[in-house]
């Protein structure tokens, strides 16, 4: 039987009520809030000074040590989601450093981490049982469940960006985590064994990707990425949107890196201006080398060696650089990719 009219509203505030306390809710309240026509960003853009984030480390330095914070980093939260640890809707981002002398002791997680190293020359981190020394601009991987500790034998402090998928971990609510016994892991392989086993263009001869999402290769040191860019440039090949963009490749399998996070690195030439461009993947971008800005839905962002700054989901972004730019960045292509969700929208083909 039809409610009146004029009583509809009140009738449908008490249905509402009463299912309430059954735990249903009508679609039709939240429908074209959940089911939107297009993404509706809910981060904004922003960008971290890498001096004054330097400053505040060497402050973070004086007041607790690497072992006593177990990882003396500071998170980049977005601004939009204080307290939330996340610069994009699915990843986080802090800036770590590790003085002369120190250990960040051994543990191991689900999450999975990138170092992309700023600062500093020759500190080590261990990953399952083998070293590496990270040099500036290397881009080093933790894989999901590896043991991992931090060091530094040099004389200077070092800094890197780390970049985890923590929010999305944590979303999904599948974290685990473990101390090492020990503060430094045993280490069982020679250090180089990763790079001549499969970063050189060969892989053991019986070799099969079997269970691990992750590349083996677990730094893939600048030198040989920078080369690769100043290489194509001769090729003018440039692309309207990112200049000339290459991602990073597990060489067993083809596919991104690292099965949570895509990882790319661009080279930018002086004065090159890109087409306006968004994609559902909120991006980090760190800057190698050069200046130059930004505009993010309108806003500028000016940048420099070191500094970091985040493009959010279906924002859309301009380069604009005043000196030939090299930009590392990362974002959860890869996952969105493997989902069917990820889309792109190309200034330049409109
Ligand atoms: O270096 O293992 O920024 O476990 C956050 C969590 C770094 C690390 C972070 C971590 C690490």
């Amino acid at each position: 039987m039809a409610v009146p009219e004029n009583n509809l509203e009140t009738a449908r505030r008490d249905f509402y009520r009463r299912i309430g306390t059954r735990h249903m809710t009508p679609l039709w309240s939240v429908l074209h809030d959940l089911v939107t026509p297009e993404p509706r960003p809910v981060t904004v853009p922003a960008l971290w000074k890498f001096a004054e984030a330097r400053d505040f480390l060497y402050e973070a330095g004086d007041l607790i040590s690497a072992s006593e914070a177990e990882r003396r980093a500071l998170i980049l939260e977005n601004p939009a989601l204080p307290g939330e640890s996340r610069i994009t809707d699915t990843l986080y981002a802090a800036l770590q450093m590790i003085l002369p002398g120190e250990v960040a002791p051994s543990h191991r997680h689900t999450q999975s981490a990138l170092r992309f190293v700023l600062d500093g020359d020759g500190a080590f981190t261990a990953v399952g049982g083998e070293k590496t020394i990270m040099r500036p601009g290397d881009f080093v991987i933790t894989p999901s469940w590896a043991w991992h500790d931090h060091g530094n034998e040099t004389d200077q402090p070092m800094i890197w960006l780390d970049g985890l998928d923590i929010p999305l971990v944590y979303y999904m609510n599948a974290s685990f985590a473990e101390q090492h016994d020990a503060e430094a892991q045993a280490l069982y392989q020679p250090e180089g064994d990763a790079p001549a086993r499969y970063g050189s263009g060969l892989l053991p001869v019986d070799h099969t990707a079997g269970e691990r999402p992750t590349s083996p290769v677990f730094n893939y040191p600048y030198e040989r990425t920078r080369g690769a860019l100043e290489q194509l440039r001769k090729t003018a090949e440039w692309d309207a949107c990112h200049g000339i963009k290459l991602k990073y490749v597990n060489p067993v399998n083809g596919d991104y890196a690292m099965p949570t996070i895509a990882t790319f690195m661009q080279l930018l030439p002086k004065g090159f201006e890109t087409a306006p461009y968004r994609s559902t993947d909120g991006t980090v971008f760190v800057v190698v080398e050069g200046a130059g800005y930004s505009m993010i839905n309108g806003e500028r962002f000016d940048w420099g060696a070191r500094d970091v700054f985040i493009v959010p989901n279906w924002n859309t972004v301009t380069h604009h650089p005043s000196e030939d730019a090299v930009l590392f960045s990362y974002s959860d292509r890869v996952v969105q990719e493997k989902l069917g969700l990820w889309r792109e929208w190309r200034g330049d083909k409109v």
